[in-house]
């Protein structure tokens, strides 16, 4: 019986803001799911992305940074978070190898000690440090629990090595999804996040942290789709910054959109973007729910 020697697990993605979690997960996946940028706090849930064969399949959870929550939004993060941690198999603690160990860093790793499975050290973007940091890093990390992986997503380093070590340490477990997934959220929240992900970067300061978006219409014919999404943001002033001159930012953040989305729906898409005005629609239980939060 093939089922019997079935090997699936759950693995958790966690670690400080922008060190690479989601990036990291669409290379171990081989495919560009959960959004990245350069900015910090860009996932705010959980995003599930599974890897599968015919004898194994990895679900893997890229997880919100951890950081301390100033409003309920922010709580809701850290949810998905501790969420990600209850019934996982293994938890991979994803740090910058430049500022290595962080007192974040640090709390992380205090935290994940109280995990009864494995625990992987994940240290990304070494293709920005000496091998003297290198050296040091592996002073800092003999007391530390688990395993230690060196990466770098930029150049693709480290990504196999750790895959085939995630594969070999599956449990025997029929799959938790059916093999030809790829992901468990639809293509309408994807697409919702392709969107989020070029306001993040287009827009600098408060911005991209003050808008959302949700979509309205998602016509998906044969060979194209029309969509109707809504950009909110919290006030006037960001309202006229988001559109830009002449309507220049707006279109210029929907062409990125339609073509980022054309590629991941692998179909022609079309795009109409109405940004409106939601005030302080991070701090409202009511809004976070309707945004999907
Ligand atoms: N130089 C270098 N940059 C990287 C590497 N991995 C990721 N990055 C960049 O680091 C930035 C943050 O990456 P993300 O994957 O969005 O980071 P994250 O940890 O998911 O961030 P949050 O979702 O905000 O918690 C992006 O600009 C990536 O392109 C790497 O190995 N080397
Ligand atoms: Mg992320």
């Amino acid at each position: 019986m093939k089922d019997e020697k079935f090997q699936a697990g759950f693995v958790s993605i966690v670690g400080k803001p922008n060190v690479g979690k989601s990036t990291l997960m669409n290379r171990l996946i081989g495919s560009r799911l959960s959004i990245t940028t350069p900015k910090p706090q860009t996932t705010r849930k959980n995003i599930t992305g599974i890897l599968s064969n015919d004898n194994y399949q990895i679900v893997f959870i890229d997880t919100p940074g951890f950081l301390k929550p100033r409003y309920l939004l922010q709580e809701k993060m850290i949810e998905s978070i501790n969420e990600s941690l209850k019934d996982t198999d293994v938890i991979m603690i994803i740090c910058d190898a430049s500022f290595f160990p962080t007192d974040y860093d640090k709390k992380v790793i205090e935290l994940c000690k109280k995990f009864k499975g494995k625990i992987l050290l994940v240290m990304n973007k070494v293709d920005l440090v000496s091998q003297e940091k290198i050296k040091e890093i592996h002073q800092n990390i003999s007391n530390l629990p688990g395993e230690i992986f060196l990466t770098s997503c930029k150049l693709g380093k480290g990504i196999d090595d750790l895959r085939k070590y995630l594969i070999d340490n599956l449990p025997l477990h029929p799959p938790y999804y059916p093999i030809d997934n790829i992901a468990t959220q639809n293509v309408r929240f994807f697409v919702q996040e392709i969107i989020r992900e070029k306001i993040f970067l287009y827009l600098e300061q408060e911005l991209p942290y003050s808008s959302a978006v949700s979509i309205e219409i998602f016509d998906e014919t044969k060979d194209e789709v029309n969509i109707l999404a809504n950009i909110f943001v919290e006030s006037r002033s960001q309202k006229k910054i988001i559109i830009g001159k002449n309507g220049s930012m707006i279109k210029k953040i929907r062409k990125a959109s339609e073509k980022a989305a054309t590629e991941f729906m692998q179909k022609k898409v079309r795009m109409e973007l109405w940004v409106k005005i939601r005030k302080n629609w991070k701090k409202k239980e009511r809004i976070l729910k309707e945004f999907g939060y």
